[in-house]
């Protein structure tokens, strides 16, 4: 196995909660519509509350039911505010928010196995553009979930690349060992291993 350089980067684009968060809490969340049922007015030209002006989303020189309807259309797309890549909620982003995440790749808004959490740049699917964000942020080089990137992990990773293939029945299931998610269990993925194994925290 060789070990190149690897610069881990991506860009993660989450919803943009100044834009909608209405009430001003600093969070998107369902208070945001219901802070605009219970706002309800006309845009008066000399109105200076900068929030009503800005709960007028739907154009139309009211803050109204339809403004309300529109904020839970966002709401319900994209998920309240959250961490991106906490998938268990804890409020840090760590190795324990990978274990097990790989199962819920590849679903949509409205499945049972979409995990807002996961989905990074929050178009309503979980896909490869997410695992991609995802893997960046997240140390998911923890195999055997034991809390650390270490001598056990690395068997698991060797067992995986002597196997290659992810297509191969013999892969364990979703193949977490191909960390550049191009099918295969190579040097590239050795790479990226070798940085994670190094790693502090995991
Ligand atoms: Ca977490
Ligand atoms: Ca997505
Ligand atoms: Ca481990
Ligand atoms: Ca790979």
């Amino acid at each position: 196995m060789g070990v190149g350089d690897v610069e881990i980067t991506s860009t993660v684009t989450t919803v943009n909660d100044a834009l909608y968060d209405v009430n001003g809490d600093g969070a998107f969340d369902s208070e945001d519509p219901a802070w605009v049922r219970a706002n309800f007015r006309s845009i008066d030209t000399e109105l200076e509350n900068p929030n009503i002006v800005k709960g007028n989303y739907v154009v139309d020189g009211a803050v109204d039911e339809a403004d309300a309807v529109f904020l839970e259309s966002i709401l319900e797309k994209v998920g309240p505010s959250g961490i991106a890549g906490d998938v268990n909620s804890d409020g840090v982003l760590d190795c324990q928010d990978s274990y097990g995440a790989l199962s819920f790749f590849d679903s949509q808004i409205g499945q049972t196995g979409y995990v807002y959490a996961l989905d990074m740049n929050r178009d309503g699917f979980v896909d490869q553009s997410d695992k991609s964000a995802f893997f960046i942020l997240v140390n998911q080089c923890d195999f055997n979930q034991d809390g650390s990137v270490d001598d056990g992990d690395f068997v698991i990773f060797t067992a995986a690349y002597n196997i290659l293939d992810c297509a191969d029945p013999l892969m364990p299931a979703y193949c977490p060992a191909d960390l550049n998610l191009d099918g295969v269990v190579d040097d590239a993925d050795f790479a990226i291993f070798y940085v994670r194994y190094n790693a502090v925290t995991c």
